[in-house]
């Protein structure tokens, strides 16, 4: 465990500056194909990544003592109309949900898969758990490490049977954001469906019911509130692009 810990930043320092040269030869590996000229860099760090560290590679795991309080950054409320990225439709849907303690509340997995479902928090509860102390990188510029307990990704994954073809994994929440990862970030152990947080319930601001911990990647990639998952063959803009953002914001 140690000698992994060790491994995601070690190996990547030194390796991006050098990694103009890889994209020139690496044509054998399969690009994000994402984005136009502009969002060179992010294609460089992915194919880094990619191509330079284990698909496995954890990110490090800290002790209890290491916990740390947890800002509440974004949507603290998608049922909130004030909030910034408020979505009305579905906002409404959130407000009856919580007041019913998430009782109606479903996970929709559908898309590139081979038997699309719905998931109730209980459902999720029974699959097996993974528990991880890890830390939060928000690309503002701080961090935080806490708990958090849910189901890994792959096992969902594995329950809807994604097909072969399948590349991309897109969640989407109950405001106006999203995240898309690769099937690498998708299957990797610590990527999590979390409804735990610190040895107790999500709590609303974090994102109640359910949200990813994408613990490869920075802050805003691990999506809060989520609501649908769609695996998908090509790739599609989760909107960070769009909005000036890296879509691979590894770490
Ligand atoms: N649905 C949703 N997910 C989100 C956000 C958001 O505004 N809405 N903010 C992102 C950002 S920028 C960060 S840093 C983290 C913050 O998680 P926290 O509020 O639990 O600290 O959530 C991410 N996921
Ligand atoms: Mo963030």
């Amino acid at each position: 465990m140690k000698r992994i810990e060790l491994s995601r930043r070690r190996f990547l320092t030194g390796v991006t500056s050098s990694a103009g040269l890889l994209v020139a030869g690496c044509a054998e590996t399969e690009p994000p194909t994402y984005g136009n000229l502009l969002r060179v860099g992010d294609l460089v760090t992915y194919k880094a990544h990619r191509l330079l560290l284990p698909a496995n590679a954890l990110a490090r795991e800290y002790s209890r003592g290491d916990i740390s309080s947890s800002p509440a950054i974004g949507t603290t409320n998608p049922g909130d109309p004030n909030q910034s990225l408020f979505d009305p439709s579905y906002g409404e849907t959130f407000d009856r949900l919580r007041g019913d303690a998430f009782a109606d509340w479903r996970l929709t997995v559908e898309g590139s898969v081979l038997r699309p479902g719905a998931f109730s928090l209980a459902d999720l509860q029974r699959m097996p758990a993974r528990t991880q102390i890890t830390r939060h990188t928000c690309e503002e510029g701080w961090s935080s490490i806490a708990e958090w307990t849910g189901v890994p990704l792959k096992r969902v994954l594995e329950a809807v049977g994604t097909k072969p073809e399948a590349r991309y994994v897109q969640l989407y929440s109950y405001d106006y954001v999203a995240s898309g990862i690769d099937m690498i970030d998708a299957l990797h152990p610590q990527t999590i469906l979390a409804y735990g947080m610190n040895g107790r319930d999500l709590p609303l601001a974090h994102g109640a019911p359910l949200r990813l911990r994408l613990e490869t990647q920075l802050g805003y990639k691990s999506l809060k509130f989520v609501r649908h998952i769609e695996v998908l063959d090509s790739f599609e803009d989760d909107g960070s692009i769009a909005t000036g953002w890296a879509w691979y914001a590894g770490i």
